[in-house]
């Protein structure tokens, strides 16, 4: 039976326009088969081949499970095609533009309707295609054979690397797992295998499909860009909200002729709304067959509030309803399509200001205001794109992005091998206020420049970016994941031929940039990340000398080899876009991979085949040995779990450490002998956010949600007023308190009483405490204001737990298995409380270990990296608790994201793994 759905979100049909969707429902109508035919089953649209088959049972497992991206890899080499009947609806007419929408196909397809292919080619899966059926589309009844034959995307590019100009690298590295020549196919870059992911190398119509015609034209994307001017109308400042509404004609040069309208949606303003029409024509579209309307807005600054990131204020959104109407004079009925948009009045500058001889800031000023970024890289939380959709992948992407929130990000890196999100994604984005710093899809690789490849490129851009645009979460765009970096430092062996690549560098990156600010002239494009920033460019060209300087733009910095819990290994730089740590994601999330009893192990196959960075386990052991026992086996369940719990600590750490030392540098900016000046770090984005599969990775947050102990410090070292304490080389030990709150001229001063509070680890007594009241300047109170983080809308239940220790316990991990949800705290260090008297004294330096530093009632541990000795995870000695003293407790609060059935089973879910000096 044939099903049509009207398409209501995007397309009004008033007259002539005619719209139906060829998505499949409920999966009867989309058969999927491969050459030979000795598969056949029901597909789903949008959807893709190894969700197909899942569905179907001809892959029996998810594919995640066990082996799965091994077992199932010949799916990736096999040819597969979708196919459906349709009949257009019996009042259909013949229109002037007959056309098949996709609205994502991946990758590389011949679509053919009726027995003819139609035209033109498919190749990209972030394009849109939009295929001529004119002539070949029946209507009356007939019926309509539909066909989309997707090459295997592995050999397509393997084919290509034989006619193509060579460009490398032509594989990922072995212990990746993966395919080859991801750089000659426009695809999720990391879909051929990743460092931290596997290789899923999908087929499939992976977005909408639908049938529209029309007679005139079209409107397809609104662009917004507000602008704050220096006009005044009753002293009030005056924004412009300047729309270009972009329609597609029938055709190229076709006229058009219709009406453009504008209607902003703002309470205060008169009427609530603030409308503008602008009247087309007659006007001849581009070659393209494209035509622009602009219409420009007035809003006084009196009726709205400003959108600010997250952390500074409120994100205000005000919807916009833009609208094209043909006329009835052109012949034809009227046709009308509308799009909605919300959008927000922000200012983004990027400030790079002389900083010593040579150097140059790099900060973001958002309504002028300087920001410290803080915040993670984002990678696909699936390897399936159709998982990821908006349809899909909603659930994941809303808990992901609160996971964000709730810890204080306020910036996000969409990471250039991934891939442009869902709209949905940004929209969370624009309400959570959450910047995005948008890479392109490029990443760590160099790019083939042959015609029909930059063309490709070209479409893209224009459409992602027109698609985008509006979103007021989107600050900056960058070309590319370290292509440049790795082309000045010759990863590649691009080095004999240095100068053509940065000839092809120059050409695609220009191409990307051109096109982007045809689109967005106010957008701030870095060609690459890490970069020396743009005012740099000019100077350097598009390949800096040394693309990595602290003094200049971004830095990637990983160093594995040093003492991750040691300030003194990290170094300031302007803006830190991603550095990190590994660790493994808890035993409840590596169950769901299916690991049998004798597969726990690093050295086993299982756990092998997962861990794609080179030597990753070893690194983990090395660094936990530094400070913390390692166990003497970690080939079974038992040693994993332990080891487990032991990389998630050792993460934590050195993110927290690497995190603080950029923290503290937005404050320092320190002569390094030679006239130029580290520090002014305004950005600190680590490596990465969330997980794709359930492996070794840098995230904090696992595959499926779940916080690591990394993400709970996250909430510490990313709040907008903290304490940072740490002991320099020469013992010494220094207290920052740092606030995120710009310094503008109208400073509140905060009073701030400060506890210094010294534990020594043999016994759980309060060592020495001092208290220390100061005033702390602050940014503005106004518009800084807290905004409650809307906890209650994500966890709507919650419930209270008291953990106890008759010691000093630290990195008290509390897990509740099988309950979805989070602690209010975790990884934390337990010690006595306030009332505690001074229970015994020492004079020993080397006792006075553990630290607490208080300010204003939120009392914030550090384990103090110098002065730990190995923790054996063994009570040493026998400490009765002193007479006088309590057991050490702490209440913390579990959050649902669920209904508990029964919150008392809750506690029965709870385990707790800490260690005891
Ligand atoms: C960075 C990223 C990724 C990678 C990560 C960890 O350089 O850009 O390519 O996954 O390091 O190695």
């Amino acid at each position: 039976m044939l099903l049509f759905l009207r398409i209501i979100s995007a397309f009004l049909c008033v007259n002539a326009l005619q719209d139906v969707a060829l998505n499949s429902d409920n999966g009867v109508e989309w058969v999927v088969h491969n050459v030979n035919k000795s598969i056949l089953i029901p597909a789903k649209v949008p959807g893709g081949i190894y969700s197909d088959l899942v569905d179907a049972q001809i892959l029996k497992d998810d594919v995640y499970y066990k082996s799965g991206d091994e077992d199932y890899r010949w799916v990736a080499y096999e040819s597969w095609t979708y196919e459906r009947n349709f009949t257009v609806p019996v009042d259909w007419t013949v229109e002037n533009k007959e056309t098949l929408i996709f609205h994502g196909l991946d990758t590389v397809a011949e679509v053919i309707l009726n027995g003819v292919q139609l035209s033109p080619a498919v190749d990209n899966m972030f394009l849109r295609h939009s295929l001529n059926v004119k002539g070949i589309l029946k209507y009356d009844g007939l019926p309509n054979h539909l066909v989309v034959q997707f090459g295997s995307p592995v050999k397509t590019a393997l084919e290509r690397s034989h006619s193509w100009p060579r460009v490398v690298p032509d594989c990922v590295p072995a212990s990746y797992h993966g395919e080859c020549h991801a750089n000659l196919i426009r695809k999720t870059q990391s879909s051929f295998a990743w460092d931290w992911g596997p290789a899923f190398p999908s087929s499939g119509i992976w977005k909408d499909v639908e049938l529209l015609t029309y007679n005139v034209a079209i409107l397809r994307d609104v662009t917004v860009q507000t602008e704050k001017t220096d006009q005044y109308v009753n002293n009030r400042r005056i924004w412009l909200a300047k729309f270009v509404l972009h329609l597609e004609a029938v055709a190229p040069h076709a006229a058009v002729e219709g009406v453009g309208r504008v209607v902003l949606f703002i309470a205060d303003a008169p009427g609530g709304m603030i409308t503008g029409e602008m009247k087309v024509g007659p006007t001849n579209a581009n070659e393209d067959g494209e035509l622009d309307v602009e219409i420009t807005l007035r809003v006084s600054e009196e009726i709205i509030s400003l959108w600010w990131p997250n952390g500074m204020g409120q994100q205000t959104l005000y919807q916009a309803v833009a609208s094209f109407n043909t006329s009835s004079s052109s012949g034809f009925a009227e046709e009308s399509t509308l799009k909605k948009v919300n959008i927000g009045f922000r200012t983004v500058e990027l400030d790079e200001s002389q900083v010593g001889k040579n150097g140059l800031t790099f900060l973001l000023k958002i309504n002028g205001y300087a920001m410290f970024s803080k915040g993670s890289n984002w990678i696909p939380p699936h390897a399936l794109p159709e998982m990821t959709s908006a349809v899909n992948g909603r659930e994941m992407t809303k808990d992901l992005l609160s996971s964000a929130k709730e810890v204080g990000i306020n910036m996000l890196r969409v990471w250039g091998g991934g891939n442009y999100e869902s709209d949905y994604f940004y929209d969370l984005a624009d309400k959570m206020g959450i910047l995005i710093w948008h890479d392109m899809m490029f990443a760590c690789s160099m790019y083939p420049t042959v015609a029909s490849f930059l063309d490709s490129v070209k479409v893209e851009v224009k459409q992602q970016v027109r698609r985008l645009q509006h979103h007021p979460s989107i600050v900056i765009w960058a070309g590319n994941n370290e292509n440049e970096v790795a082309l000045r430092q010759n990863w590649y062996g691009t080095g004999a031929n240095f100068s053509s690549y940065v000839k092809d560098y120059a050409l695609l990156y220009n191409l990307i940039n051109t096109t982007l600010l045809n689109e967005a002239p106010d957008a701030i494009f870095l060609f690459s990340s890490p970069s020396n920033g743009i005012a740099m460019r000019d100077v350097t060209g598009p390949i800096a000398d040394d693309p990595q300087s602290r003094y200049y733009g971004d830095i990637h910095y990983y160093n594995y080899l040093a003492d991750g819990w040691n300030p003194g290994t990290y170094h300031l730089c302007r803006f830190a876009s991603e550095y990190g740590f590994q660790s493994l994601p808890s035993m409840e999330t590596l169950r769901t991979a299916g690991p049998a009893a004798d597969d726990w192990g690093v050295n086993k196959a299982f756990f092998q085949r997962r861990q794609h960075h080179t030597g990753g386990y070893q690194e983990m052991i090395i660094a936990i040995q530094r400070h913390l026992e390692m166990p003497s086996n970690t080939e079974s369940e038992e040693g994993m779990s332990r080891y487990v719990y032991l990389t998630q600590v050792n993460q934590a750490m050195s993110l927290k450490t690497e995190t603080e030392v950029y923290r503290r540098g937005m404050s320092i900016i320190k002569d390094d002998g030679d006239g130029q000046f580290l520090g002014a770090t305004m950005g600190a984005l680590y490596w990465q956010l969330n997980d794709i599969w359930q492996a070794p990775s840098w995230a904090t947050l696992e595959y499926g949600g779940k916080w690591k102990m990394a993400h709970y410090y996250v909430a510490n070292f990313f709040s907008n007023l903290m304490v940072s304490p740490w002991v320099t080389d020469y013992d010494e030990l220094q207290v920052y308190l740092l606030s995120t709150r710009p310094n503008v001229e109208e400073h509140v001063v905060l009073d701030c009483q400060l506890s210094i509070k010294i534990y020594q680890w043999s016994d759980p007594c309060l060592l020495k405490k001092q208290t220390i009241t100061s005033k702390l300047i602050s940014g503005v109170g106004e518009p800084f204001k807290t905004v409650d983080p809307g906890l209650k809308d994500h966890y709507p239940f919650s419930a209270q737990v008291n953990v106890s220790s008759d010691g000093v316990a630290l990195f008290v991990w509390l897990e509740a298995q099988g309950v979805r949800g989070r602690f209010s705290d975790n990884g934390f260090l337990l010690v006595a409380g306030d009332e505690d008297e001074i229970c015994r004294r020492s004079n020993s330096v080397e006792e006075q270990a553990t630290m607490c530093v208080e300010l204003q009632g939120h009392p914030r541990c550090s384990v103090l990296h110098n002065s730990v000795r190995r923790f054996t995870g063994q009570r040493a000695g026998n400490h009765s608790v002193p007479a006088n003293m309590k057991s050490f407790t702490r209440t913390l609060t579990f959050y649902f994201r669920d209904k508990p059935e029964d919150s008392t089973l809750l506690r029965q879910s709870i385990t707790v793994t800490h260690l005891l000096s």
